[in-house]
Order: structure tokens, then C-alpha cells, then sequence
């Protein structure tokens, strides 16, 4: 009986093991950053405009780091970074956030709808504020 029981118990083992081993290094959450500037705009490095884009329902890690602008909100947000459905401009729920100074890390799940959304800064920031968006693209 204690044998059987042990032989169950390595064949669990051996199972948790196997499907450890099946997930590949490259599934790791990806990091993507952002820089949330004190121009009022968003930056990310290496694109000339900035964009998202995300798989459908995949985890990932926003390190956005902020710079203050001219101006900035009561509770000490300089900037905020929020998702809209380019369609109907509805807010994505949960995608609501508030950026303080320095880099600060969100860990999210990409919306399960693929299309298009556009990401908003709802502090107002500057004069140029309004300006500050940029895509973001859930593909399938
Ligand atoms: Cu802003």
C-alpha cells in the first residue's frame, strides 16, 4: 500500500516536472516601458511614435516611468494612464491609472477584445495635455 502510495506520488512529481518544462523561456511576462514625459507626451525607446501592441488576454508588465509637467493633481499624480476603446472611447475597466514621479510598475492583463484602443492621460498635465495619447493595438 505505502508502495503504491509513493509510486503515485513520484508520478504527480514527474507530472508537475513535465509541464514545468513545456513552458518555453520566451512566455516569460513581457516588460514593455514607457516613459509618461514632462512635455505632456508619451515615449517609448526606439519608436518614433509611440504604440502598443499586445496579444489578446496576455500578461504583462507596464514599468512606465513619469516626469512631471506644468501641473499635476491634488493626490500627487503627475500623470495618468488610462484605456479607451477607440470606437466608442468607453474605459477599459481596471485600466485606470495614476502615474506618480519616477518609475513605477503595473502588473496587467491585455483586453480579451482585439482592436483598437487608445491609451489617455487623464491628469491635466500641461497646456499640451490634450495631446498626450497614444495607440494601442490588441491583436489576436
Ligand atoms: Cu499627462
Amino acid at each position: 500500500m505505502g508502495r503504491r502510495r509513493s509510486v503515485a506520488t513520484c508520478g504527480i512529481v514527474l507530472a508537475a516536472w513535465w509541464c514545468f518544462g513545456q513552458i518555453p523561456v520566451g512566455s516569460r511576462t513581457r516588460v514593455i516601458e514607457v516613459l509618461a514625459d514632462r512635455d505632456s507626451r508619451y515615449k517609448i525607446a526606439g519608436e518614433k511614435i509611440p504604440e502598443i501592441s499586445v496579444k489578446a488576454g496576455e500578461p504583462i508588465v507596464l514599468r512606465i516611468t513619469a516626469r512631471k509637467a506644468k501641473s499635476w493633481n491634488r493626490d500627487g499624480s503627475i500623470h495618468g494612464f488610462s484605456l479607451l476603446r477607440a470606437k466608442d472611447r468607453s474605459k477599459v475597466a481596471g485600466w485606470d491609472l495614476l502615474l506618480r514621479p519616477g518609475t513605477q510598475e503595473f502588473s496587467m492583463i491585455a483586453p480579451d477584445e482585439p482592436g483598437e484602443y487608445v491609451v489617455v492621460c487623464t491628469v491635466i498635465c500641461s497646456e499640451d495635455h490634450e495631446g498626450m495619447f497614444m495607440r494601442f493595438v490588441v491583436t489576436q
